[in-house]
């Protein structure tokens, strides 16, 4: 009898596991494919950096299973063409963070060296230009970095006399190379909550992580 028990508990259990593990392996966030841009060069991406899910102006994701977290929107596998001018947009609506690494707040590897930013002055005013990196790494509220691209871009975070529901624009583009499967990330650590803030949505692919899927 204690033998039967035995036996039926542990094959409930690996069964449990089992599942546990195929399920976290099989998951994975939709893919966006790049649109033409419509100016005609290259391919386009658009996407939208919130401070919780459910605070999503543009992507909203009503069933997600943190809808607290940090995160981009509306997914983080980007498919992009080889040999390709790539198009960022990246509507950026959370307040900083600040970089812990001042070393990020410079772009680098973007076409011209420079990134457009629509954002909002100490007055609350909207202005905007192109810059090279920011004034302040503290300002910084994530960044959008491909490592094995050389491509780093600070994104300035919210400012707070800024009105509500403001969003700081940026824009800025990349050329890819040959085909493969890039991972990008984060470097704030802006998994608040989490040691160091570099756990949860900066360790999930779907939220502060992700792949360029170059075909
Ligand atoms: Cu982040």
């Amino acid at each position: 009898m204690r033998l039967v028990v035995l036996v039926v508990a542990v094959g409930i259990l690996s069964a449990l596991v089992t599942i546990f593990v195929v399920g976290f392996m099989l998951h994975r966030p939709p893919m966006l494919n790049a649109v033409a841009n419509s100016n005609g060069e290259g391919v386009k991406i658009h996407l939208e950096v919130v401070g919780s899910v459910n605070s999503a102006i543009e992507f909203p994701r009503p069933t997600d299973p943190h809808p607290t977290w940090v995160s981009y929107l509306p997914t983080t596998i980007l498919k992009v063409p080889a040999n390709s001018l790539v198009t960022m947009q990246i509507d950026q609506e959370d307040t900083p963070s600040g970089l812990r690494n001042p070393f990020w707040a410079q772009a680098q590897g973007i076409v011209g060296g420079t990134f457009h930013m629509t954002y909002f002055d100490n007055s609350g005013n909207p202005q905007s230009g192109d810059f090279s990196s920011l004034d302040d790494p503290a300002n910084a509220a994530h960044t959008f970095a491909i490592p094995d691209l050389g491509v780093f871009v600070p994104l300035e975070g919210v400012n707070a006399a800024a009105p509500a529901g403001s969003m700081n624009v940026i824009t800025f583009s990349f050329m890819t190379g040959k085909a493969g499967t890039y991972h990008w990330q984060c470097f704030v650590p802006c998994g608040s909550g989490t040691i160091y803030g570099n756990g949860g949505p900066m360790q999930t692919t779907g939220y502060m992580a992700g792949f360029l899927v170059v075909q």
